[in-house]
Parts: C-alpha cells; structure tokens; sequence
C-alpha cells in the first residue's frame, strides 16, 4: 500500500518542493497551507502528473481550532499518516530586540512552535494509534543552530525546534516513530519576502552574488532521510550553500 505523507506549509518553497519530490515517489500526499487556491493547484498538478491521491488542508498552523477541526477529523482512509514535515514556518521582521515589533515575535513564536506542537500532537497520536511507526521530520534551520544579530525571536524559535526535535525522539522512539531534522542555510524561496513584508528588493538583495539552496535541494535531503531503512534514523543534517559558512559568512561576488 502507498505511503501517505503530511506537508504542512505546501503552498511554497521547500514545502512545495518536498510534495514533488515525494509525489514522484507515488507517496500519497496531505498538504496544507493558507492559500486557499495555491493549495488546489498543487492537488491538481501533482494528481494528474504523478497520479497519486492528494487531500488539501486549509489551516493556520497558529490556530489550535482549526489545526484540530481538520487533523481530528480526516477521512478514515487518510488517518494512516506514516510521513509527518514539520515546514510551515517563517521569519518576521530582522531587528534588535529593543525596537522588534511584539505582533512579529508573537507571529513566529505561534507558528514556528505553536503550530509545530498543535500538529504534531495529534499527527503523533494517530501514528501511535496505527501502531505501524512513523517518521517525523522538522524543518529547522542553521538559526536554530546559532544565533545572528537581529534574528533574536527567529533564532529563539528556530532554537526551540532545534530541542523539540531531539525532545520527541525521546518521547516517541518507543513507538517506532523516528524524529528527524533537517536544517537549511540559505534557500531561495519566499522566506525573505515575508520577513522583510514584501520588500522585493531587499529580499531578493538576500541571495545576491552566490548560489543559494533551491528548494529542490533541501527536498532531495528530506527524502533522502526518508528513504533511510527503517533502522537507521538521520537524526539531524545541516544542509549549507557551498558558499555559505554561517548565517553572516556568505561569499558573494561583486
Ligand atoms: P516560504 O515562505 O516559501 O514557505 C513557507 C510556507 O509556510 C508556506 O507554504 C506558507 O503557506 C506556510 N505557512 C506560513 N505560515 C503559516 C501558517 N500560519 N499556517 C500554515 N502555513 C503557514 O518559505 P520556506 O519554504 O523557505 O520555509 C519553509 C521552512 O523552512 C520554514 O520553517 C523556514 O523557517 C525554514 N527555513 C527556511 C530557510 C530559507 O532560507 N528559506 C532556511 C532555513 C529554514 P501559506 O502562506 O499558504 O499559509
Ligand atoms: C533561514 C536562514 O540565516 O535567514 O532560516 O536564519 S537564516
């Protein structure tokens, strides 16, 4: 039987991306995300072109309510869930802690740990419940790994991820469920739109003079710890662009 796998944040970057990936390994896919539309086109590309079965979950990571109102009601033949990503995410604002904006560090608190915890509560009950294991894998990022000036909340969050993976491995080992995280570098997505609220200028000035990660690139690492036997467990990968050393060491041509 096809595995069914599910994405949360699919609408873009490396969520998308990681739906295509394992859409083109017939991989069964539940994707969510808030645009609406972006989330039906995908359901409709990745059906007819790699005809897989793809259910589509309107929610806000944030919102407990909604968050439980879909996951605590799926489909009997969607309640298997062996594949749970952990992406939606994002970075708000990049400001010294003295003059943030509260309302962005409240965004990124509530999605990038909220919204990770409200999913994988229920998405980890339903693996225990299956008792056939599972794999969770969390997006984390090298801001999880160290800390840059201006990125305080961001990195606190991405921190936070950083300890809940190895957290829930505890927690969950003992059923089977293998946690896993991957942490990117730079990648081109829409990651620095939304943290600098649509400045395209300065967000594309982001991957200026170097080759950032593509969103294709971190899939391919996701599926790769998927595709792992179920012995082994890739617990934690850091994933850079070879002209990246830290967050603040790029090597850019003029
Ligand atoms: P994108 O902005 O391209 O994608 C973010 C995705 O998250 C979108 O699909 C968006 O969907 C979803 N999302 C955001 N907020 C919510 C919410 N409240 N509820 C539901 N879905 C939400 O960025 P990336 O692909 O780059 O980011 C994916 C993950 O990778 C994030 O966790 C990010 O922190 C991490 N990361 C990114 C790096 C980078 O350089 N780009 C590097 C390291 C880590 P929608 O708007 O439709 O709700
Ligand atoms: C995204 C990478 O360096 O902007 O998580 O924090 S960085």
């Amino acid at each position: 039987m096809s595995k069914i796998a599910l994405i949360t944040g699919a609408t873009s970057g490396i969520g998308r991306a990681t739906a295509v990936a394992f859409a083109k390994e017939g991989i069964n896919l539940i994707v969510t995300g808030r645009r609406v539309q972006l989330l039906s086109d995908l359901a409709t590309e990745l059906e007819e072109e790699y005809h897989i079965n793809v259910l589509t979950l309107p929610f806000d990571v944030r919102v407990l309510s909604q968050v439980e109102q879909y996951l605590c009601n799926l489909p009997e033949e969607w309640k298997k869930i062996d594949i749970l990503v952990n992406n939606a995410g994002l970075a708000v604002g990049l400001d010294p802690v003295n003059s943030g904006l509260v309302e962005d560090w409240e965004r990124m608190i509530d999605t990038n740990i909220k919204g990770i915890l409200y999913v994988s509560r229920i998405v980890s009950g339903l693996m225990i419940k299956a008792g056939d294991g599972g794999h969770i894998i969390n997006i984390g990022s090298i801001a999880g790994k160290s800390v840059y000036p201006n990125g305080n909340v961001y990195c606190a969050t991405k921190h936070a991820v950083d300890a809940l993976s190895r957290a829930m491995s505890m927690d969950l080992f003992k059923h089977k469920i293998r946690v896993s995280q991957v942490s990117p570098g730079a990648v081109e997505t829409e990651f620095s739109n939304v943290r600098f609220k649509g400045d395209i200028e300065r967000a594309s000035g982001v991957y200026k003079g170097f080759i950032p990660l593509s969103p294709s690139d971190v899939a391919d690492v996701i599926l790769f710890v998927v595709k792992a036997p179920s012995h082994v467990n890739i617990s934690d990968v850091v994933v850079m662009p070879s002209a990246q050393a830290s967050a603040t060491m790029i090597d850019r041509e003029d």
